[in-house]
Protein backbone atom coordinates (compact mmCIF):
# COMPACT_ATOMS: atom_id res chain seq x y z
CA UNK A 1 0.00 0.00 0.00
CA UNK A 2 0.29 3.67 -0.15
CA UNK A 3 -0.19 6.19 1.63
CA UNK A 4 0.13 9.78 0.24
CA UNK A 5 0.72 12.18 3.26
CA UNK A 6 2.62 15.48 4.96
CA UNK A 7 4.07 15.80 8.22
CA UNK A 8 1.33 18.88 9.03
CA UNK A 9 -1.54 17.65 7.89
CA UNK A 10 -3.98 16.38 11.19
CA UNK A 11 -6.11 13.92 8.92
CA UNK A 12 -3.09 12.81 7.91
CA UNK A 13 -1.59 12.12 11.34
CA UNK A 14 -5.14 10.41 12.03
CA UNK A 15 -4.20 7.34 9.52
CA UNK A 16 -0.58 7.42 10.57
CA UNK A 17 -1.63 6.91 14.44
CA UNK A 18 -3.77 4.04 13.14
CA UNK A 19 -0.99 2.43 10.97
CA UNK A 20 0.52 1.81 14.49
CA UNK A 21 -2.20 1.15 16.22
CA UNK A 22 -3.03 -1.46 13.70
CA UNK A 23 0.80 -2.89 13.06
CA UNK A 24 0.84 -1.82 9.58
CA UNK A 25 3.31 0.62 9.18
CA UNK A 26 5.69 -2.30 7.73
CA UNK A 27 3.26 -2.47 5.07
CA UNK A 28 2.78 0.97 3.85
CA UNK A 29 4.96 2.99 1.82
CA UNK A 30 4.92 6.90 3.16
CA UNK A 31 4.49 8.84 -0.06
CA UNK A 32 5.51 12.69 1.06
CA UNK A 33 4.15 15.26 -0.96
CA UNK A 34 2.98 18.80 -0.54
CA UNK A 35 -1.08 19.19 -1.67
CA UNK A 36 -1.12 22.66 -1.85
CA UNK A 37 0.85 22.59 -4.93
CA UNK A 38 0.34 21.34 -8.32
CA UNK A 39 1.75 17.50 -7.49
CA UNK A 40 1.91 15.22 -10.73
CA UNK A 41 2.18 11.82 -8.87
CA UNK A 42 -0.99 13.44 -5.93
CA UNK A 43 -2.66 14.50 -9.28
CA UNK A 44 -2.95 11.47 -10.91
CA UNK A 45 -4.54 9.54 -7.66
CA UNK A 46 -6.35 11.97 -6.28
CA UNK A 47 -8.19 14.65 -8.50
CA UNK A 48 -9.18 17.03 -5.45
CA UNK A 49 -5.02 16.91 -4.43
CA UNK A 50 -6.18 16.39 -0.79
CA UNK A 51 -4.13 14.34 1.65
CA UNK A 52 -4.50 11.56 3.20
CA UNK A 53 -4.74 8.89 0.28
CA UNK A 54 -4.50 5.73 0.36
CA UNK A 55 -3.44 3.14 -2.27
CA UNK A 56 -4.41 -0.15 -1.80
CA UNK A 57 -2.75 -3.38 -3.23
CA UNK A 58 -5.08 -3.76 -5.29
CA UNK A 59 -4.68 -0.18 -6.91
CA UNK A 60 -8.19 1.11 -4.70
CA UNK A 61 -7.37 4.82 -3.82
CA UNK A 62 -9.13 6.00 -0.36
CA UNK A 63 -9.58 9.07 0.30
CA UNK A 64 -10.85 10.72 3.43
CA UNK A 65 -8.37 9.95 6.80
CA UNK A 66 -12.24 8.38 8.73
CA UNK A 67 -12.38 5.86 5.83
CA UNK A 68 -9.44 4.83 4.99
CA UNK A 69 -9.09 4.30 9.41
CA UNK A 70 -12.21 1.57 8.83
CA UNK A 71 -10.52 0.32 5.45
CA UNK A 72 -7.38 -0.27 7.78
CA UNK A 73 -9.10 -1.37 10.56
CA UNK A 74 -10.45 -4.01 8.64
CA UNK A 75 -7.62 -5.70 7.20
CA UNK A 76 -6.24 -6.86 10.65
CA UNK A 77 -8.29 -7.87 14.01
CA UNK A 78 -5.68 -7.02 16.63
CA UNK A 79 -6.89 -3.86 18.09
CA UNK A 80 -10.15 -2.55 16.57
CA UNK A 81 -10.22 0.65 15.93
CA UNK A 82 -14.17 0.47 15.60
CA UNK A 83 -15.25 -2.12 17.83
CA UNK A 84 -18.82 -3.97 17.36
CA UNK A 85 -19.86 -3.51 20.82
CA UNK A 86 -19.21 0.36 21.26
CA UNK A 87 -19.79 1.48 17.46
CA UNK A 88 -21.83 4.13 18.19
CA UNK A 89 -20.01 5.54 21.10
CA UNK A 90 -16.88 5.03 18.97
CA UNK A 91 -18.73 6.84 16.04
CA UNK A 92 -19.83 9.98 17.69
CA UNK A 93 -16.22 10.70 19.18
CA UNK A 94 -14.33 10.66 15.76
CA UNK A 95 -17.30 12.55 14.81
CA UNK A 96 -16.82 14.82 17.79
CA UNK A 97 -12.95 14.96 16.83
CA UNK A 98 -12.79 15.07 13.18
CA UNK A 99 -15.63 18.34 13.60
CA UNK A 100 -13.34 19.82 15.76
CA UNK A 101 -10.43 19.26 13.31
CA UNK A 102 -12.57 20.66 10.29
CA UNK A 103 -13.07 23.67 12.21
CA UNK A 104 -9.92 24.55 13.35
CA UNK A 105 -8.16 23.72 9.95
CA UNK A 106 -10.69 25.87 8.38
CA UNK A 107 -9.44 28.61 10.62
CA UNK A 108 -5.73 27.78 10.22
CA UNK A 109 -5.92 27.95 6.30
CA UNK A 110 -8.28 30.82 6.05
CA UNK A 111 -5.97 32.79 8.25
CA UNK A 112 -3.04 31.52 5.83
CA UNK A 113 -4.82 32.78 2.68
CA UNK A 114 -6.83 35.92 4.49
CA UNK A 115 -4.70 37.09 6.94
CA UNK A 116 -6.33 37.45 10.66
CA UNK A 117 -9.05 39.67 9.65
CA UNK A 118 -11.21 36.66 8.46
CA UNK A 119 -11.88 35.70 12.03
CA UNK A 120 -14.07 39.00 12.03
CA UNK A 121 -16.35 37.34 9.20
CA UNK A 122 -19.27 35.37 9.94
CA UNK A 123 -17.93 31.93 8.95
CA UNK A 124 -14.71 33.19 11.09
CA UNK A 125 -16.99 33.85 13.77
CA UNK A 126 -18.27 30.52 13.86
CA UNK A 127 -15.04 28.36 13.65
CA UNK A 128 -13.79 29.99 16.13
CA UNK A 129 -17.46 29.40 18.24
CA UNK A 130 -17.57 25.46 17.12
CA UNK A 131 -13.80 25.43 18.47
CA UNK A 132 -14.62 26.70 21.53
CA UNK A 133 -18.11 25.31 22.50
CA UNK A 134 -16.14 21.36 21.11
CA UNK A 135 -13.56 22.19 23.90
CA UNK A 136 -16.07 22.62 26.68
CA UNK A 137 -18.26 19.96 25.69
CA UNK A 138 -15.33 17.49 25.62
CA UNK A 139 -14.43 18.72 29.14
CA UNK A 140 -17.33 17.93 30.10
CA UNK A 141 -17.35 13.95 28.22
CA UNK A 142 -18.21 11.54 30.16
CA UNK A 143 -15.56 9.35 27.73
CA UNK A 144 -13.35 11.60 28.72
CA UNK A 145 -14.04 12.01 32.73
CA UNK A 146 -14.30 8.28 33.30
CA UNK A 147 -10.84 8.15 31.93
CA UNK A 148 -11.52 5.94 28.42
CA UNK A 149 -7.64 6.46 26.76
CA UNK A 150 -8.62 3.17 25.08
CA UNK A 151 -7.08 4.83 21.22
CA UNK A 152 -10.37 3.84 19.64
CA UNK A 153 -11.14 5.57 16.59
CA UNK A 154 -12.58 8.32 18.37
CA UNK A 155 -10.54 8.82 20.90
CA UNK A 156 -7.88 9.08 18.23
CA UNK A 157 -9.32 11.73 16.17
CA UNK A 158 -10.14 13.84 19.33
CA UNK A 159 -6.52 13.31 20.74
CA UNK A 160 -4.92 14.74 17.56
CA UNK A 161 -7.34 17.61 16.75
CA UNK A 162 -6.39 18.71 20.60
CA UNK A 163 -2.56 17.86 19.47
CA UNK A 164 -3.51 20.09 16.40
CA UNK A 165 -4.72 22.79 18.20
CA UNK A 166 -1.67 23.22 20.32
CA UNK A 167 0.41 22.88 17.05
CA UNK A 168 -1.50 25.90 14.99
CA UNK A 169 -3.64 27.78 17.19
CA UNK A 170 -1.73 27.96 20.66
CA UNK A 171 -3.64 30.72 21.64
CA UNK A 172 -6.67 28.56 22.66
CA UNK A 173 -4.68 27.21 25.60
CA UNK A 174 -6.93 24.56 26.10
CA UNK A 175 -4.60 22.17 27.89
CA UNK A 176 -4.53 25.44 31.02
CA UNK A 177 -8.01 25.62 30.42
CA UNK A 178 -9.24 22.26 30.14
CA UNK A 179 -7.42 20.48 32.88
CA UNK A 180 -9.80 16.86 32.63
CA UNK A 181 -9.27 17.07 28.60
CA UNK A 182 -5.01 18.04 29.29
CA UNK A 183 -4.56 15.27 30.98
CA UNK A 184 -6.37 12.66 29.04
CA UNK A 185 -5.33 13.80 26.02
CA UNK A 186 -1.43 13.57 27.94
CA UNK A 187 -2.32 10.18 28.11
CA UNK A 188 -3.67 9.22 25.22
CA UNK A 189 -0.48 10.72 23.27
CA UNK A 190 1.99 8.94 25.54
CA UNK A 191 1.62 6.08 23.56
CA UNK A 192 4.33 5.23 20.42
CA UNK A 193 1.76 5.80 17.40
CA UNK A 194 1.77 9.32 18.90
CA UNK A 195 5.15 10.21 19.53
CA UNK A 196 6.51 8.41 16.21
CA UNK A 197 3.84 10.78 14.59
CA UNK A 198 4.26 14.12 16.44
CA UNK A 199 3.81 17.16 13.87
CA UNK A 200 6.44 18.47 12.65
N1 LIG B 1 -12.04 15.42 5.16
C1 LIG B 1 -10.72 15.16 4.68
C2 LIG B 1 -9.88 16.43 4.76
C3 LIG B 1 -8.55 16.31 4.02
C4 LIG B 1 -7.86 17.65 3.87
O1 LIG B 1 -8.50 18.71 3.90
N2 LIG B 1 -6.53 17.62 3.70
C5 LIG B 1 -5.76 18.83 3.50
C6 LIG B 1 -4.41 18.75 4.19
S1 LIG B 1 -4.56 18.85 5.93
C7 LIG B 1 -5.47 19.01 2.03
O2 LIG B 1 -4.94 18.11 1.42
N3 LIG B 1 -5.81 20.19 1.47
C8 LIG B 1 -5.50 20.53 0.12
C9 LIG B 1 -6.64 21.21 -0.57
O3 LIG B 1 -7.75 21.29 0.02
O4 LIG B 1 -6.46 21.63 -1.70
C10 LIG B 1 -10.12 13.98 5.47
O5 LIG B 1 -10.66 13.66 6.53
O6 LIG B 1 -9.15 13.36 5.02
Amino acid sequence: MQLYLNATSPYARIVRVCLYEKRLVEQVELCWCDPWVEDSELLQIAPLSRIPALVTDEGEVITESLLIALYLDSLEERAALVPANALAKTLALAGLGQGLMDAAFNVVISRKHGGRDVDETLLGRRRLAAIERSLTALEAHTRIINGDTERTLGVIAVAVALSYLSFRLPEFDWENRCSALSAWHAQVTASESFTLTAFA
